[in-house]
């Protein structure tokens, strides 16, 4: 039976070849060929697909990290809290000595810009203010060192007297007890011509556990004075103290996914 089989697909073989067809189409080598180069080309794409979608796909989270700390950056920017004090003595805004001359009188040289029509003046008196920094700064900030200050000031004197002022800034905690030595002094001692007028400026870091500024007009304690009483002026008083916040959650978010691609990169 074996034989008879072996026969029967001899001649179905021979049938076959004479009628010109295969018995057991199978592709030609060339096609074989095609389809390699085709499975080849489909890999390679495909990898080249998945780099540039890697790659993507990283950019885009890139982006998105940096968006969202920016967001957060932003967003802790405009929650800053900021308290300005400024004062030209045109009135009394709270001193504990409150004493004006008028620029009409001709005691000074020219007027600093803008320094409207009155002028503070020592007359024996120091000048006192404390100026409260909360509600306007939240002390949570204050006491993370997220606190800081600039001041400005204009400090002058009569033209026929050598006297000077001198103004500091002083931090007071929630007693109203100082703390440190002055954050600022500005010594009108250095001013070289009577009845000059001259900026002082000076900023840093807010203390912790501050809740009070204290300004504090006095002598200067390098230059005496003559009459009796000291022609220190002050005028074009500015201060500004600013507190940010703790970032946004978003920007945590952001920092966070930012930790997260360096750890990828390192792995
Ligand atoms: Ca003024
Ligand atoms: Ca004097």
């Amino acid at each position: 039976m074996f034989q008879e089989m072996r026969e029967t697909h001899a001649e179905g073989q021979a049938s076959v070849k004479r009628s010109g067809l295969s018995p057991n189409p199978s592709p030609p080598d060339h096609r074989r060929t095609v389809t390699r180069n085709e499975l080849s080309y489909q890999l390679v794409t495909f990898r080249f697909k998945e780099i540039i979608m890697s790659r993507r796909s990283k950019t885009l989270l890139t982006l998105a990290v940096v968006a969202m700390a920016a967001f957060g950056f932003t967003t802790a920017m405009a929650n800053a809290a900021t308290l300005t004090f400024t004062d030209s003595f045109e009135t009394d805004s709270g001193w504990s000595s409150y004493k004006t001359w008028n620029y009409s009188s001709g005691y000074t040289l020219a007027a600093p810009a803008g320094a409207g029509t009155k002028y503070w003046y020592h007359s024996g008196t120091d000048g006192v203010k404390d100026i409260a920094l909360t509600p306007t700064l939240d002390p949570a900030d204050i006491d993370a060192g997220r606190g800081a200050y600039s001041l400005s000031a204009w400090l002058g004197s009569y033209t026929v007297q050598p006297d000077r002022g001198q103004l500091r800034l002083l931090w007071l905690d929630v007693s109203s007890a100082p703390i440190g030595v002055a954050a600022e002094t500005f010594d009108g001692g250095t001013i070289v011509t009577n009845g000059e007028w001259q900026q002082f400026t000076g900023s840093g870091t807010v203390p912790v556990g501050a809740r009070f500024a204290s300004l504090i007009m006095e002598d200067s304690p390098t230059v005496g004075m003559e009459g009796g009483e000291n022609d220190g002026y002050v005028d074009l008083l500015d201060l500004e103290v600013t507190a940010i916040p703790e970032p946004a959650t978003m920007a945590l978010l952001g920092f966070g996914g930012l930790a997260m691609l360096r750890r990828r990169r390192r792995a």
